[in-house]
């Protein structure tokens, strides 16, 4: 309809004063996105869940302007991870940027290949006691099991074997591994599981050790680990503990997410973290700290900035999208929070999930 200038005139010469109306508050998280674990998904769950990964895999990709390397979407997520993982490992913004960067990697499946649900979580204490017999690893609608091998393909530094079964039998990984610059060789996807390992860092005993952190300091990298020498294993934690029981191509720091598993998993120790935080959300909700600078004895970050990480610390760079996101530590840390300021003047959050046990 339109409107002229003299009707508008006459309608506001009877106001008073010319009140603009109240802006409406952001939208809050009213119906939370449901992460399940993925056993617990149908066979049909499953089917589209896993068919939404391969539609990323084969949709072109929105980075190659900045990452030549990439050939599709699922790529794109690689390429950033990897040219990130120097900044975003073993230092205080780790939990938190990898939250940020799972919500991408959801909101992809969700807003580009027709997924309708959250993205699922595997919860690795349920399968400790042998890791190789996990619903997860085994059948049709998985995410395929050891495979065969040891295969070294040239240029790869991981070893592994070539994964032949499961949802992903025989894709193609194009990304070498390692760091950028990201050397194409197209190969199969690699594992080497040691189910010894998965039996030590999955253990319920590890996870109860970390739920009992009193605080942000300690919980943080006891979910992380370190990697400090000369006993590294000893010091790996869930976190990397458990890339290492994977073995293969989820070992390889900077292209771990070539392997779908890699986002099950992260989505569990993010479900670990929420449950910590929920154990005492006063304290815990917004709690974060840590040194910008990474720890250990793998100093990656030439010339990393002094301080700790606070709920203003930008997590810059998360550039998944075309339009990239200067998400705010404090708008990721209620996995709830959308629409909700951390404090007085901060930005609102921006998540809306729940983890379904
Ligand atoms: C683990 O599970 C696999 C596959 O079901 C089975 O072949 C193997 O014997 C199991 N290992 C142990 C130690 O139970
Ligand atoms: C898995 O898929 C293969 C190939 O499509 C088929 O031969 C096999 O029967 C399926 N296995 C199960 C357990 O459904
Ligand atoms: C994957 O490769 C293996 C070994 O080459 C072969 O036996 C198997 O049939 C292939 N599976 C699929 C689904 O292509
Ligand atoms: C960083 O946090 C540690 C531990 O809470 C604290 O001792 C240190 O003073 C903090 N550093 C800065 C620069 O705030
Ligand atoms: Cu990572």
């Amino acid at each position: 309809m339109k409107t002229s200038g003299a009707f508008l005139a006459s309608l506001l010469a009877g106001t008073a004063v010319a009140h603009p109306p109240p802006r409406p508050p952001p939208p809050t998280c009213v119906t939370p996105v449901q992460r399940k674990e993925f056993r617990d998904l149908t066979s049909t769950e499953k089917f589209n869940f896993l068919s939404a990964v391969k539609c990323l895999m084969e949709k072109p990709p929105s980075l190659s302007a900045i990452y030549p390397a990439s050939q599709s979407r699922y790529d794109d997520f690689i390429a950033v991870h990897q040219a990130y993982t120097p900044y975003v490992h073993w230092v205080g913004q780790f939990l938190p940027w990898h939250r940020a960067f799972l919500q991408e990697y959801e909101d992809a499946l969700r807003d580009e290949c027709d997924w309708d649900g959250g993205l699922p979580y595997w919860n690795t204490v349920l399968d400790f006691p042998n890791i190789t017999a996990s619903p997860v690893f085994t059948g049709n609608l998985s995410f395929g099991g050891n495979g065969v091998g040891p295969v070294v393909p040239s240029g790869v530094s991981g070893e592994g074997n070539c994964v032949i079964d499961g949802f992903f039998a025989n894709m193609s990984v194009h990304f070498a591994q390692g760091a950028p610059p990201s050397v194409t060789t197209d190969r199969c996807l690699l594992r080497y599981m040691r189910p010894d390992w998965a039996a030590y860092w999955f253990n319920p005993g590890k996870l109860a050790i970390a739920l009992a952190q009193p605080n942000y300091e300690t919980f943080a990298p006891t979910i992380e680990g370190d990697m400090v020498l000369p006993l590294p294993f000893e010091t790996l934690g869930i976190h990397s503990g458990g890339h290492a029981a994977l073995g293969g191509d989820m070992v390889d720091m900077f292209t771990s997410n070539s392997d779908p598993i890699f986002y099950p998993f992260h989505a569990n120790l993010d479900r670990i973290w929420a449950k910590w935080q929920a154990a005492n959300p006063t304290a815990r909700q917004y709690e974060v700290g840590n040194p910008i600078a990474p720890r250990g004895d793998i100093q990656m970050w030439p010339s990393p900035p002094a301080g700790n990480v606070t709920i203003d610390y930008v997590l810059e760079p998360l550039k998944v999208k075309s339009t990239p996101s200067y998400t705010k530590v404090g708008q990721i840390m209620n996995i709830q929070g959308k629409g909700v300021r951390p404090a007085p003047g901060k930005p609102h959050g921006v998540l809306c999930y729940e983890y379904v046990e």
